[in-house]
């Protein structure tokens, strides 16, 4: 008699076989190839990976800086993996990585690295990424205020359906003013004031690039002093622009709470921190706006809490990730418990955030084994009480997790 599959194994087995859809990522179409980051010195000048680095090297950052990409990565590396172990979780997802490409990162130097990385074929290469990390589909971020990527827009690019598109827009609700003037130079009549005119050329600018990338949701990053409702131009664009347009386009706006941008500017990108949210905002958005729906991810652990009872108030908040700083295993352990148990399986508990598309490896990876772990305790609980889970509830449960769930909050849009 063959002994029955361990509760520990089974949850484990669908957790990874079951194929992810990645909600939020900077990756990009492989169609837009300077765009797509890939190969180990991208892995290493991950701005995760520079910041830690500035800690344990003397280097002005200015020499820092001024150095190519190359010998940025060559810094990074004798910093981080040969002066001292690499234990970090930014580090490990560098050791995740080339172990699971077959490299022996313990026994290689980074020139044999790197030479394995050029004699790899960059679409076999996004082919081989995804299927490892089993990522179905990512969605990606998308700015139409970032020079570089509005000209592969403009040339209207074929497009791969596993890269989906997300409107990302910042600058249009954080930096008005200046945001305001591109608009008029790309022909939109705004002025800077909230008038009828002015707030029906932001919906057509928004419309139109909805349409054009075929976005899944409008996307915005928001720092820890952002309050609903108040009299300031962000408030006036969400409000009379960004909401309206999620209406008729039935899609979710997306926040992402807590950011602190350029804490030390310095550290360039690298250099952005993190701030505890005033999470009225975002009970004040969800209650006054019930038929708009929300994504939200907050930055800080000690928002993490109320952002899931406030999910258990209103149906249309989805909690999703565990962003940048929570992307660590502790937190991500203790942030998914706490939305299971709070919210049973209607949330979304990661998206990776990659930059450098090898990374959706180490992010799904590590992400899965603690997914596993969180749930096999809640099923064992549940069995314990006389449930015990079948493999279709299983499976129904994994697939909501890893994308389903997002997918129905989504709605149709405009596809
Ligand atoms: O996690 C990150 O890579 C950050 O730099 C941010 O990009 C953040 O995820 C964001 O989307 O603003
Ligand atoms: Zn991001």
């Amino acid at each position: 008699m063959p002994t029955p599959e361990s509760l520990e194994h089974r949850v484990a087995r669908f957790v990874e076989t079951t194929p992810v859809h990645d909600i939020h990522t900077h990756l990009y179409d492989p169609g837009f190839r300077s765009l797509l980051a890939w190969g180990i010195d991208e892995q290493l000048v991950y701005h995760y990976l520079v910041s830690e680095s500035f800690r344990q090297m003397d280097l002005p950052f200015e020499r820092f800086w001024s150095a190519s990409r190359s010998e940025q990565a060559e810094f990074v590396w004798k910093a981080l993996f040969v002066d001292h172990s690499p234990v970090s979780e930014a580090c490990r997802g560098v050791l995740t990585t080339l172990h699971a490409l077959g490299l022996d990162a313990r026994h290689q130097d980074l020139p044999s690295i790197r030479a394995w990385f050029a004699e790899q074929k960059p679409d076999d290469f996004v082919d081989r990424v995804l299927s490892l990390a089993n990522v179905r589909s990512v969605c990606m971020t998308n700015s139409p205020f970032d020079d570089e990527e509005r000209a592969y827009w403009e040339a209207r690019p074929v497009r791969d359906s596993r890269f989906q598109a997300a409107l990302r827009i910042d600058p249009l609700l954080l930096s008005w003013p200046e945001s305001a003037a591109r608009l008029r130079g790309w022909g939109y009549a705004v002025g800077l004031e909230p008038s009828a005119g002015t707030v029906s050329e932001v919906r057509r600018f928004l419309a139109d690039w909805t349409l054009r990338i075929k976005s899944r949701y409008c996307m915005v990053s928001l720092p820890p002093t952002f309050v609903f409702p108040s009299a300031n131009d962000t408030n006036w664009l969400i409000e009379q622009a960004v909401l309206p347009h999620c209406r008729e386009f039935d899609q979710p706006f997306a926040l992402m709470m807590g950011v602190k941008r350029a804490v030390n500017p310095l550290l360039r990108m690298a250099g952005d921190g993190v701030g505890r949210s005033d999470l009225n905002a975002l009970q004040n958005l969800c209650a006054s706006h019930p038929e708009n729906r929300f994504l939200v991810t907050c930055l800080a652990r000690e928002n993490q809490h109320e952002l899931v009872v406030l999910a258990r108030k209103f149906r249309n908040l989805h909690p999703f990730g565990c962003w940048w700083f929570t992307n660590t295993p502790q937190l991500i352990e203790e942030i998914t418990t706490m939305r299971l148990e709070l919210l049973g399986t209607s949330f979304t508990p990661q998206h990776s955030d990659a930059r450098v598309i090898d990374q959706l490896i180490y992010k799904w990876q590590h992400t899965r084994a603690i997914l596993a772990r969180c749930l096999t305790q809640k099923y064992a609980a549940m069995a314990a009480a006389g449930w015990p889970v079948t493999d279709a509830e299983l499976q129904r449960d994994v697939t909501e997790l890893l994308g389903g769930a997002f997918q129905k909050f989504c709605g149709s849009g405009p596809q």
